[in-house]
């Protein structure tokens, strides 16, 4: 019996993903939690049907929603990650030995379980002993924190169910008084292609836009998410993500990527004309 995965990526498209073997289902109080083995893409986990992460494809992601911040704002020491219960933000943020220490706010304490049985080689960062794992909602733990994060990534769901809340304007002002005054806000942010996902992109870029100085989006391509091509928001106080980048500094890191290179970090800025319109038009979207 032939077994495959499908999700709708549109209300007339479908993706579908061939599996070797259904390994685990949960419903938590927040989600439907599956995993996958599968050929092409290794293990895959999704949430309420929705792909998250696969083991063939997770590393474009990453590396785009930690180095693309990590290389404009320097030495950053304190970080909020909200969502990841995966590991993987907090794999590449370990990399770093500025960092000091990384709040992780997951409000599913199975996403984190789940994924530590099933993909022990993302979650072993947990274990860092810079990381505290908080099980609680992002948008509570964010309400009453004033100047104390040089990073915080958001790595949520989309914006309906548990993920609903990280799109809000109140929880980017509550981020914003978080972050320092050179803090930089990094989160993902949905796909220009698909009509639903445009929407989703277009309400978060103009509630980021109009709580931060500073709010561009950026792109990668992501084969498993929906049309391929995934947004990320940047957003800081005054901080550009092209003009205080700093290659040199990042290059002199060292360390070792499969998809983000600072090449790249100035190119993924540049954005079709079909997103650029979507999001309000203009250079400075
Ligand atoms: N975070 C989810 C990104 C959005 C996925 N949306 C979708 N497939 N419709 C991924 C978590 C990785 N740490």
């Amino acid at each position: 019996m032939e077994l495959w995965f499908t999700e709708n990526h549109s209300e007339n498209v479908r993706f579908s993903v061939r599996i070797d073997k259904p390994l685990y289902s949960e419903q938590s109080p927040y989600q439907r939690i599956d995993v996958f083995e599968t050929p092409e893409f290794g293990r895959m986990l999704t949430l309420d049907g929705y792909v998250m992460i696969t083991q063939k494809d997770e590393f474009i992601y990453h590396d785009m929603i930690v180095h693309v911040p990590m290389a404009v704002k320097k030495n950053v020491e304190k970080v909020l990650v909200i969502g990841a219960g995966d590991g993987g933000t907090i794999r590449e943020l370990c990399r770093y030995g500025s960092v000091k220490h990384i709040d992780l706010v997951e409000i599913d304490g199975a996403v984190i379980r789940v994924c530590r049985e099933f993909f022990p080689e993302m979650t072993a960062s947990l274990d860092d002993e810079r990381v505290t794992v908080n099980i609680e909602d992002g948008l509570r733990f964010v309400r009453h924190k004033k100047n104390e994060y040089d990073l915080i990534i958001v790595d949520s769901t989309d914006p309906f169910g548990p993920g609903e809340g990280l799109f809000t304007r109140e929880f980017y002002g509550n981020c914003y008084n978080a972050l320092t005054d050179d803090g930089v806000l990094v989160n993902q942010h949905e796909s220009a292609f698909y009509e639903n996902d445009a929407k989703a992109m277009c309400r978060a870029h103009e509630r980021l836009r109009s709580v931060f100085e500073v709010h561009r989006v950026y792109q990668a391509h992501i084969p498993t998410y929906a049309s391929g091509h995934w947004l990320f928001g940047f957003a800081s106080k005054g901080l550009d993500p092209i003009k205080d980048l700093d290659a040199e500094y990042w290059e002199s890191l060292g360390i070792k990527t499969r998809y983000y290179n600072t090449e790249l970090h100035r190119g993924c800025f540049a954005l079709p004309n079909y997103v650029i319109e979507r999001l309000g038009g203009g250079k400075e979207q």
